[in-house]
């Protein structure tokens, strides 16, 4: 049998084959070549498993090669990797204007690590039904202005009163397999409720006065949409690292920046003072958004002071 692994529960996994779910495990080790991995399969993955006898558990036996995958280090092993889903048709980034404010920052990353996992990448503007005042239509404004241009769609929703979602939303999602991201409290599992009736996500509160929300999940786990396609969520991951690039790399995965490599004076050209650079001149003219470029310092800056 082949079927896809919609939710990892430490040594079980849990797999849809066709309209059925079946409980699983892995017999073996797993040679994984090119990656050190704390988890040998992933929420995403599509496997080959095998009924064991007289039980109603299955045994996988292989892991269908992985179309793409998002991942990060390891916050418990060194230099190991821990998968976060696969075999994605794109990544969302749920945002809301406040309860918590989403940083252009914080997208920014976002999106520089869907670029590097070369995934597609949307922005769901969430909680519209609160938006109020001059400052968030500003911000709001921003949002479009800003990443619209770049190819990444933003969308407007209110996940509570459900609007914005059967009209606009479900074209973008139906039939693909999305990832679903964002900071706790933004509203991820009440998007999820509202778009898969089974799923019964529970849902926080924003606690405190931190106005920022609890943790209330940790597994990534795969919804099937009624409509076709799947949501994945991903609880308690707020960040996808962004792996190992060089200076001279970063600016790859900014699609306003990327179309000018090449044509600076320098091939390893950072794009931070040095003469002849072609990107500082595009800023200049306003080609590049000078909100990205910060975000592209600031990108460059922390990778460094992690080496
Ligand atoms: N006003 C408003 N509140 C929302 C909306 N979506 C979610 N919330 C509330 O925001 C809080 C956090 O939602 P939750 O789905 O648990 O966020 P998650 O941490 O991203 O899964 C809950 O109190 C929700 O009721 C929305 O569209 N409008
Ligand atoms: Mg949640
Ligand atoms: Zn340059």
């Amino acid at each position: 049998m082949i079927g896809r692994v919609i939710k990892s529960t430490g040594s079980w996994y849990i797999v849809q084959v066709a309209e059925q779910v079946i409980s699983a495990r892995l017999k073996g080790k797993f040679k994984q070549d090119e990656l050190k991995l704390t988890n040998p399969i992933a929420v995403g993955d599509w496997v080959k498993l095998e009924r064991e006898a007289n039980q109603e558990t299955a045994v996988i036996s292989e892991i269908l090669p992985r179309e793409n995958y998002v991942i990060r280090k390891s916050t418990r092993k060194q230099h190991f990797s821990h998968i976060i889903a696969s075999n994605l048709d794109q990544a969302i980034l749920v945002i809301t204007m406040k309860k918590p404010r989403t940083s252009l920052g914080f997208i920014d990353r976002f999106l520089v690590s869907a670029e590097s996992f070369r995934i597609p990448a949307l922005l769901v503007v969430n909680k519209m039904d609160q938006l109020e005042g001059e400052d968030e239509a500003e911000w709001l404004q921003d949002i479009h202005e800003i990443y619209e241009p770049l190819g990444y769609p933003v969308i407007e929703v209110s996940a509570l009163k459900e609007t914005g979602l059967k009209e606009k939303f479900l074209s973008l999602i139906q039939g693909k397999s999305s990832l679903i991201s964002g900071h706790s409290g933004v509203g991820k599992s009440t998007l999820l409720n509202a778009l898969v009736p089974e799923a019964r996500q529970e849902t926080k509160e924003i606690s405190g006065f931190s106005a920022k929300g609890v943790h209330t999940t940790t597994f990534a786990e795969l919804f099937t949409l009624p409509e076709g396609g799947d949501l994945i969520d991903t609880p308690g991951i707020k960040e996808f690292g962004i792996l190992d690039v060089e200076d001279n790399e970063l600016s790859h995965y900014f699609p306003e920046m990327r179309k000018y490599l090449g044509q600076c004076k320098y091939n390893n050209c950072t794009h931070i003072n040095e003469p002849g650079c072609v990107v500082l001149k595009k800023l200049e003219q306003g080609f590049i958004h000078p909100y990205r470029y910060q975000s592209y310092v600031n990108i460059l800056h922390e990778e460094d002071s992690h080496r």
